[in-house]
């Protein structure tokens, strides 16, 4: 089977962001059935809908021989082992792992919704998409477009070393 690619939004604001989303892009690239990971700049950013710590978020793209909802418990696998929990919806955590866009795929079930249906609207995704791929234009807009109408703007680029 042809490798698709995907783009996987991580988020985390509780324990060590940083170093949680470094482990689970190494975790990402190790697991059979994904044969590329490329990550793009981690960027700390305000909590959107939810109040707590500020968040580390980040995007990766993969290529993968998975299917949506393989790719799904996968990522919920990698949550899991860094000791995600959900007390209630938008809590606090340690890490998250969506599946914001794979190729040719379209879906609205009820466990998984392809393409991600807030991801237009954030400027934590969209800023970091734009990092992997600045041509890339969602059904609502292209990035630069979509980045301009965000309400979440306070977002800070990390500089790696
Ligand atoms: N994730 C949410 C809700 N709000 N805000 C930021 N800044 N980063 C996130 O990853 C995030 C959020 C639900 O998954
Ligand atoms: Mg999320
Ligand atoms: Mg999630």
């Amino acid at each position: 089977m042809t490798p698709v690619s995907a783009y996987i939004g991580l988020g985390a604001n509780l324990g060590d962001p940083a170093a949680t989303l470094q482990a689970a892009l190494d975790d990402l690239a190790a697991q059979p059935g994904i044969t590329a990971c490329t990550a793009s700049p981690l960027y700390r950013t305000v909590p959107i809908d939810t109040d707590g710590p500020l968040f580390i978020n980040a995007v990766a793209r993969i290529h993968t021989t998975l299917s949506p909802l393989t790719l799904l418990d996968v990522l919920q696998a990698i949550e899991n082992a860094h000791h995600r929990e959900r007390p209630y919806r938008y809590a606090p955590r340690t890490l998250d792992l969506d599946l914001l866009l794979m190729d040719g795929v379209e879906m609205h079930t009820e466990r998984l919704t392809v393409p991600h249906p807030r991801a237009h609207q954030r400027a934590f995704v969209l800023r970091p998409l734009q990092d992997l791929a600045p041509d890339l234009v969602l059904a609502q807009g292209s990035l630069t477009a979509l980045l301009a109408a965000c309400a979440d703007q306070a977002i800070q680029r990390l500089d790696t070393v």
